[in-house]
């Protein structure tokens, strides 16, 4: 390999790595576990609403994004169509219980999986939004400002401060933290056939994590060592140097 091609093929693997370094610093959440996903018109045969496309839930994620949880949903339709749509993150702290199977009207008996002991509330319209923590008996309710709530097209997101969950000892560290996410025609606590779809069905999914960026220049090092030890697995054979090299 002449010294002209070296120095070519050296720069030509600075420029992929530093543009892999800078997509991964621009677009941090690409690097993330994807939302879960739950089919297209599973309505519960339990449910006795209307069957709308807002109340039919097609994604879900809640991320852990350093001092913060980001409950995202999308449905099956434009978020705040059908009034009096509520959307609810069950978060599973470590403390959760079937509470579907085990109370309200009718019970839920196939959905025995889905734990939480606290619940995050949106409302289609955007306009309400509360934590209500299970895990001491008597729901806590603690209200959130509704800026924290954005509802774009089918998605509806709410961004809250971490410490509105990691307020007892005896939680599970949040990386562990599992959830669910139901839409519901009405408010009514005890009555269950307000419920019309579970994301994912008669399971919790795990929260994801956004790698900090001390995680990112790591893996851009991995890249880095893998493109050289790459071109070094390539290289030509070699050969003594010779004055034409030059
Ligand atoms: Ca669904
Ligand atoms: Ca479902």
């Amino acid at each position: 390999m002449t010294y002209l091609s070296l120095l070519l093929h050296s720069c030509r693997a600075l420029v992929y790595c530093w543009s892999i370094v800078l997509f991964l610093f621009a677009f941090p959440n690409s690097v993330r576990a994807v939302a879960i996903t739950d089919p297209v018109g599973d309505f519960l045969p339990t449910y006795t609403g209307t069957q709308a496309g807002d109340l039919d839930v097609i994604a879900a994620d809640v991320i852990l994004d350093g001092n913060q949880l980001v409950f995202s949903g999308t449905v099956n339709g434009t978020v705040g169509t059908t009034a009096g749509t509520y959307y609810v993150f069950g978060l599973d702290r470590g403390l959760g219980a079937p509470i579907f199977a085990l109370s309200g009207s009718p019970l839920l008996p196939n959905e025995d999986k889905v734990l939480f002991d606290a619940a995050v509330v949106i409302s289609g319209d955007g306009l309400t939004g509360l934590v209500a923590d299970l895990s001491t008996g008597a729901p806590v309710i603690t209200p959130f400002p509704t800026s924290d709530i954005t509802i774009s097209g089918n998605t509806v997101t709410a961004t809250l401060p971490l410490s509105l969950f990691t307020t007892s000892p005896a939680f599970l560290p949040p990386q562990q933290y599992a959830f669910n996410l139901w839409p519901r025609l009405g408010l009514d606590a005890s009555n269950n056939a307000q419920v019309s779809d579970f994301a994912p069905d008669n399971a919790t999914a795990s929260v994801s994590p956004v790698p900090e960026p001390a995680g990112l220049g790591l893996a851009a090092f991995g890249i880095l060592f893998w493109l050289f030890r790459g071109r070094g697995r390539t290289s030509e054979p070699s050969r003594a140097v010779t004055a034409s090299d030059y």
